[in-house]
């Protein structure tokens, strides 16, 4: 079955390298210093992130599958999908869902998923293939904020969803938010729909808990973005030297992740000959994860040149599953 399967690879690790490179140049330069939360994703990363989605207080992911379980297959009806483009794919778990939904409905041809994380990619592949009789997959090894124009062409006579899930979203503040969303509006035709996940704005004690839990997992996954960069560019930030801090901000409605140091440090960072002080208390913001309500997805999508088309949510009102179209 292997002529079903084609992987494009658009992240060498040279380029991979330089992306960290200048994102830590440019946030830890800042008078309120920064990392991107893309960087927690290296192999150690993703298996803390895996081990998040487990925690008794963080709902997000068990919340969104039972959406998905729920819904797939009106979702599959109502777009008549044949095609399922997933950005950010990760191990496809919830994917499954939808593809066999797709299946069910005797339209699957192709799933084409986009992740940073090759091994994930080609992983994913080779198991859905086996499980999916017919099914293409079209990997795409890239980031989406860079490599959207590298997603095949659509087939002609076969709608597609595209789909952007667990609330990855979040992690764009507002501005960014819209332009990634017009952007992925760009790949839609006329049949094809967006298929959204958002975190709902929820009860702050929910949301703090979820990002703070008490076996300590957050934190480490926080921290592990500086042993990211300590092994990268050959830095040497103290890990036991920061403390994990995670609040809802809620004038912007956003979770924010910082680190704050426990005490004065002064890091060099080898790799770009950078020397960054740190005062005792001062904070490294490493992720926001905004939260929606529906009015707020509405009005983004509107600016990005979208209108919602479908809307789905939990009984507790914590999360939500939104279809788009151009
Ligand atoms: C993968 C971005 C959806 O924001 O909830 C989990 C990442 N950060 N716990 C989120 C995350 C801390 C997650 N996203």
């Amino acid at each position: 079955a292997d002529d079903a399967i084609a992987i494009d690879n658009h992240l060498d690790d040279a380029v991979h390298e330089r992306g960290l490179a200048d994102d830590v140049l440019d946030g830890l330069t800042r008078p309120f210093k920064e990392l991107p939360p893309k960087h927690f994703y290296d192999a150690r990363g993703c298996e803390l992130f895996d081990a998040i989605c487990e925690l008794p207080e963080y709902y997000p992911t068990r919340t969104e599958r039972a959406l998905l379980e729920a819904h797939a297959a009106e979702i599959a009806a109502a777009t008549g999908a044949a095609e399922l483009v997933e950005l950010g794919s990760g191990s496809a778990s919830k994917t499954r869902v939808l593809l066999g939904a797709m299946a069910a409905a005797g339209r699957l041809r192709r799933y084409v998923p986009l992740d940073v994380a090759e091994g994930v990619v080609r992983d994913s592949a080779e198991a859905l293939v086996e499980e999916y009789d017919g099914l293409r997959v079209h990997g795409v090894v890239g980031d989406f904020e860079r490599h959207l124009g590298e997603i095949p062409e659509a087939e002609p006579g076969a709608p597609r969803i595209v789909a952007l899930l667990g609330g990855t979203i979040g992690n764009f503040p507002p501005g960014s938010r819209r332009r990634l969303l017009r952007e992925i509006g760009e790949l839609l035709g006329p049949d094809d729909r967006l298929l959204l996940g958002t975190g709902l704005v929820t009860d702050v004690p929910s949301l703090e808990a979820a990002y703070d839990d008490a076996a300590g997992v957050t934190a480490e996954f926080n921290r592990n973005v500086l042993a990211v960069v300590n092994r990268e560019l050959e830095a040497d930030f103290p890990l036991d030297g920061f403390a994990h801090v995670a609040f809802f901000d809620r004038r912007h409605e956003w979770i924010e992740m910082r680190l704050r140091a426990l005490r004065p440090a002064s890091v060099l960072v080898g790799a770009l000959d950078l020397r960054v002080e740190l005062a005792a208390g001062e904070e490294i913001r490493t992720e926001i994860s905004a939260k929606f309500t529906r009015e707020r997805v509405e009005s983004d999508y509107a600016a990005a040149g979208l209108r919602l088309d479908g809307w789905f949510e939990d009984a507790d009102g914590r999360h939500a599953l939104s279809l788009a179209a151009r």
